[in-house]
Parts: structure tokens; sequence; C-alpha cells
């Protein structure tokens, strides 16, 4: 299929924007055939629009940050690996020493860290053997497609998304080898499809978000469209008022809503380029209209209710499975940040104790499934589980951070080193009734998703006595589960030197936090072993 993007809608190419020319006077897959030239000529000598932008295609980014150790962004579609995968993975960042290391992302995924471009082609060689992919995974394309991380294992789930996720990405990636009638719509683009009862992957926040929904009768998903976050703008999705069964319809909506948006989306302006501008300038029934025009076929209308019904679970300790005798172990991974050994040491776990099979979260945890009743006590004694702790204390539990300022060059401060080094502090000081979900993210662009959180921070500079200084803007109100609403922002401008106060007395008046008696100690906890420098 060839991409016709209307450029009557887009406008002459004199309005385009500097990413639409350099896409219409090179697609960036196309990079994929010269990665052996790069290799060996070396980043330095690369085109810069194909080092910086192009070969983010292929899920390369050049970091500024870090000239020459490059990020690698996978696609693990519904988070789930095999500890073969894991082992993979583990074994490419391992000759990197200090700079090889992996990050689970919000979008319960994994981001290499420290890879050289000279190793990109036998990196792909081995993880292409290990049935793994990169491929699409940064700028104008659809993002790793989430999915309950429980799906499959949970007894209360509605529709074991596994499946449909992995056709979803095959149908969007080519099977994994790039497909270039979806790698240039005019923005990235977000799908989730939720299986269970508690929105565990964050519906209202994805361009297209399936969830699960009965319509006279019959089990199958409510659409949502047009859910984003940017620095100009964030909304959360609303209903296409359309219903489809679990089965290829799936895959044919997400085709037909996907050509509408790369054929009529705006491109001129790249901050008013996601598909919520589309529905806005259309309204929803123009956009309805043309969505049933590429589907082939009427869509059914919504169900009037959906079957998100519980509230948020975090997965995190030991839970048993819809199997008799199995359960599944959630990990508590600080941060979401993974040396070589973890991988290793999580790889081993996996077929030891379990069936082989890791799961990823968008909390940036880990999920062992599938381990039975018999082997859990020597499973808890493992000495991997006293740093990716399954009680971790109630602020470093839910606590969940973008990359910020150690490797991403929009980060205007750090955060996870600062993020973990906050929440054990004030896990120290105050006992908590409940875990209260923070979330920091570096900028503007909300990869951590603070609107989502109990307390969401956002990094931003302050000026203080005279200096400008590393602060955030505090957002609250976030609720997640079923009755997700996106918070907003309540304070601004908080040194993060004095930040540490600002939230003691946050958690206190808003959360129940008390502070401890003499003694009183927090159980769990985390470290990070990567120092930022
Ligand atoms: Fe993000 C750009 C990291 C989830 C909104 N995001 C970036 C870049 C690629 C910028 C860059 O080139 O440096 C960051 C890479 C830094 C690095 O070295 O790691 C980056 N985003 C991340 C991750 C790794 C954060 C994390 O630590 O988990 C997440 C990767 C997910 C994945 O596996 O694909 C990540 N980003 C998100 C999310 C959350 C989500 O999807 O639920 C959002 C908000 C939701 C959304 O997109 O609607 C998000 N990222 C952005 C934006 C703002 C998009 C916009 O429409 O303006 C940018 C900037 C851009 O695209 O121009 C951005
Ligand atoms: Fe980078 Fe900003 Fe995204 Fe954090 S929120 S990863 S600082 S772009």
């Amino acid at each position: 299929m060839t991409p016709s993007i209307d450029m009557a809608n887009a406008t002459t190419a004199a309005k385009l924007n500097k990413f639409e020319q350099f896409k219409a006077e090179k697609d960036g897959l196309l990079v994929k055939h010269e990665l052996e030239q790069f290799a060996q000529m070396g980043w330095e000598a690369v085109d810069d629009t194909d080092l910086t932008h192009r070969l983010k295609w292929l899920g390369i980014f050049f970091r500024p940050v870090t000239p020459g150790k490059f990020m690698l962004r996978l696609r693990l579609p519904n988070g789930v690996l095999t500890g073969y995968k894991a082992r993979t993975l583990a074994d490419i960042i391992q000759r990197y020493g200090e700079d090889g290391s992996a990050d689970i992302t919000t979008r319960q995924n994994l981001q290499l860290r420290g890879i050289l471009l000279e190793d990109i082609p036998d990196i792909f060689r081995r993880m292409q053997a290990a049935g793994l992919t990169s491929i699409q995974s940064g700028m104008d394309n659809v993002r790793n497609i989430t999915g309950s991380p429980v799906a499959g294992l949970d007894a209360d789930e509605l529709i074991d998304t596994q499946g449909l996720v992995r056709k979803v990405q095959d149908m969007i990636t080519g099977n994994g080898t790039g497909n270039p009638a979806f790698s240039n719509l005019p923005r990235k683009f977000n799908i989730a499809i939720e299986g269970g009862r508690d929105n565990s992957i964050h519906a209202e926040i994805n361009d297209i978000a399936f969830v699960p929904a009965y319509r006279d009768g019959q089990l199958g998903f409510n659409v949502l469209v047009g859910g984003f976050f940017s620095a100009r703008r964030c909304e959360a999705a609303i209903p296409l008022n359309a219903w489809v069964a679990p089965d290829d319809s799936v895959l044919e909506l997400c085709r037909a809503i996907l050509e509408v948006y790369r054929d009529h989306g705006p491109r001129v302006n790249r901050q008013k380029a996601r598909l919520m501008w589309l529905i806005d300038d259309w309204g929803l029934d123009r956009f309805r209209a043309a969505v049933e025009v590429a589907y082939g076929q009427p869509l059914p209308t919504a169900a009037a209710q959906d079957e998100m019904d519980w509230d948020k679970r975090d997965h995190i300790g030991v839970h048993p499975q819809k199997q008799v005798g199995l359960n599944y172990v959630g990990l508590h991974i600080p941060v979401g940040r993974l040396q070589a050994s973890d991988l290793f040491d999580l790889a081993r776990l996996a077929e030891v104790y379990g069936s082989g099979e890791l799961r990823l979260t968008v909390e940036q945890n880990v999920i062992l499934p599938n381990v039975p009743d018999s082997r859990l006590p020597v499973l808890l004694q493992e000495p991997l589980l006293e740093r990716f702790s399954i009680t971790p204390s109630a602020l470093t539990r839910s606590l969940v951070s973008c990359t910020g300022a150690q490797f991403c060059n929009f980060a205007l401060v750090e955060t996870k080193q600062r993020a973990l080094a906050l929440a054990l502090a004030l896990d120290a000081e105050l006992a908590l009734p409940q875990p209260v979900r923070i979330h920091w993210t570096g900028c503007p662009n909300s990869c951590g998703q603070p609107q989502v959180a109990d307390i969401g921070l956002m990094g931003t500079k302050v000026r203080k006595e005279g200096k400008t200084v590393e602060g955030v803007d505090i957002f609250m109100g976030g609720q997640v589960g079923k009755e997700a609403h996106l918070g907003e922002k309540v304070q601004q401008g908080i040194p993060c030197e004095d930040l540490h106060g600002v939230l003691r007395s946050l958690l206190i008046e808003n959360f129940g936090a008390r502070l401890r008696q003499p003694g009183e100690e927090a159980v769990g906890g985390g470290t990070l072993r990567v120092v930022v420098e």
C-alpha cells in the first residue's frame, strides 16, 4: 500500500515544516539499507539529518548528551519478553561496561544505552535471531503497543490481548521489517489495547485505546481516540462511538484510523499535529465517517458502558494466577533502571522459577509469571529480590520517572536519581496509609506522565537568589483506573533543593502521612546502581 498524503490538507510544500520536508526528501526507513556503511564510516561522518532524525525510524537515537553512545528503543508488544530475549539484550549491553544499561519505559518497553553505531549491524542480526525488533519505535511512527501486563494470567481479565497486540504491531511494522505505509505519519502515535478491568495501561492517554465492553451480550472493545500529552496541550481520549469484536476487526480499525490520520492529519505546525488536532478540526462525526469509509463497512456504535470497573493495580508482590497453583510475582525495579547483570539475573529467575517469560509494566517494573506455589519460597530468598523488592516502601513503590538530563537533551532537570533519593528519604521520614503515586518528568513533553499521578513533578528552570536552578511544577489530582482523570498544575517553580519540605507537607496534608516515631522504620526501598554525575 502506498501512502497518499492529502497535500491539499497538508498545504503547499512551501508551508511544510522542516520535518515534513526531510521526510518528503527521503523516508526514514530507507537508512536501513545504509547501516553497514554508517557502521564503517563512523557516526561523525553520517549526514546530520540521517544521524539525528532518520535513524530513529530504526529505533536508533543519537544522544547529544553522550555523543557516540546511542540509545536503542525496542518494541515489546504487550510488554512481554522471554528469558532468552532478556539474555540477548543483556549480552548486547554488557560489552559497554558502565555505559551499558537498560531502562524500562512508561510504555512497558526497554531502551538500551551506550550502543556504538559500528556494532548496530551485528546487534540487529542478533536481535532478529531472538525475535526482537526496534523498527519504527521513534519519530513519526506508532510507539510500542501496550496491553495489560497480566494478560492471560489474570483470573478476572475479560480479553487476553497478547495475540491482538502482536498482530497490530506486525501489521504496522510489516512483521518487524519496516512498513512504508505507516512510516510517515504527521507525528508520533500511541495505541493501547486493554483486556482487563483496571485500565492498567492508562487507556485515556493514547491516540487509540480499545477498552473491554459488552455489546448485545457479546464481549469486544469500545474505542477511544485522540488522547495525548505534549508541551502545548494535554487531552484525555474521547469515545469514537464505535465497538469492535476482539478479532481482526481491531487490526482493521487501527489500519483505518492510521490511514485517515496519515492522509489527512495536520502537517504544517508540529505542535498541532497529533490526532486530536485533526478531530478538533473536522469534528468527531466527520472523523468517524472518514474512518468508516477506510474501514470499509459501518462501525457498530459503542456499547453503553465499558467494563473497566476496578481500581488500578500495581502488580507488585505475589498474586495467584487463573491457572491453579501458579503465581505471578511483581518485582519493583527502582525507576526502571537495569544493568546487564540484572537482565541476566531476571532471565535466570524466569527460567528457573517460572516458564521463562518476563513481563514489563508501564510503572517501569517487572513481572515473573507462572511461578508454581512450590517454588515461591525459594524464589523469595533470591538475593536479587533484596534490590528488586516485592515489598517496597510506599513512595518508592509507585515511583515513575522519565529519562531526564542524564541522557535526554530536552530535559530541564535530572530526574531518576533525584526521584529515587527523595522517595527514599520521605519514606524513611513518613508513614503513609497507602502508596502515593509520584511521577517525575524532566520537561513539558510529559514522558513520565505527571498528569496521571497523585503528585506529578515536571522539570523546569527557576530563579533562586539571583541564580537559575533546577525546579519543578507540581501537578495533582490525576486519577487512574475506572475513573481515570488527568491532574492539573497546582504549584509552579519550586526549586528542587526546596522540594523535600514541600512534598512532606503535601503528603501530610493531602495523603494522610504522619511523621514516623523514633525507631519506626520503612521497609523495602531501592538503590540505583548507576551514579549520575
Ligand atoms: Fe517520550 C520525546 C523518552 C514515553 C511524550 N521521549 C522523547 C525522546 C525521544 C526525546 C529525545 O529524543 O531525547 C525521549 C528519549 C530520551 C531517552 O534518551 O530516553 C523520550 N518517552 C520517553 C520514555 C523513554 C520515558 C521513560 O523514561 O519511560 C518513554 C518511551 C516509551 C516507549 O517505549 O516508546 C516515553 N513520551 C512518552 C509518553 C508516555 C506514554 O506514551 O504513555 C509521552 C506522553 C504521551 C504522548 O505521547 O501522548 C511522551 N516524548 C513525548 C513527546 C511529546 C509529544 C508531542 O506530541 O509533543 C516528545 C517530544 C516529541 O515527540 O517531539 C517525546
Ligand atoms: Fe526527555 Fe522531557 Fe521526555 Fe523526560 S519528559 S524523557 S526530559 S523529553
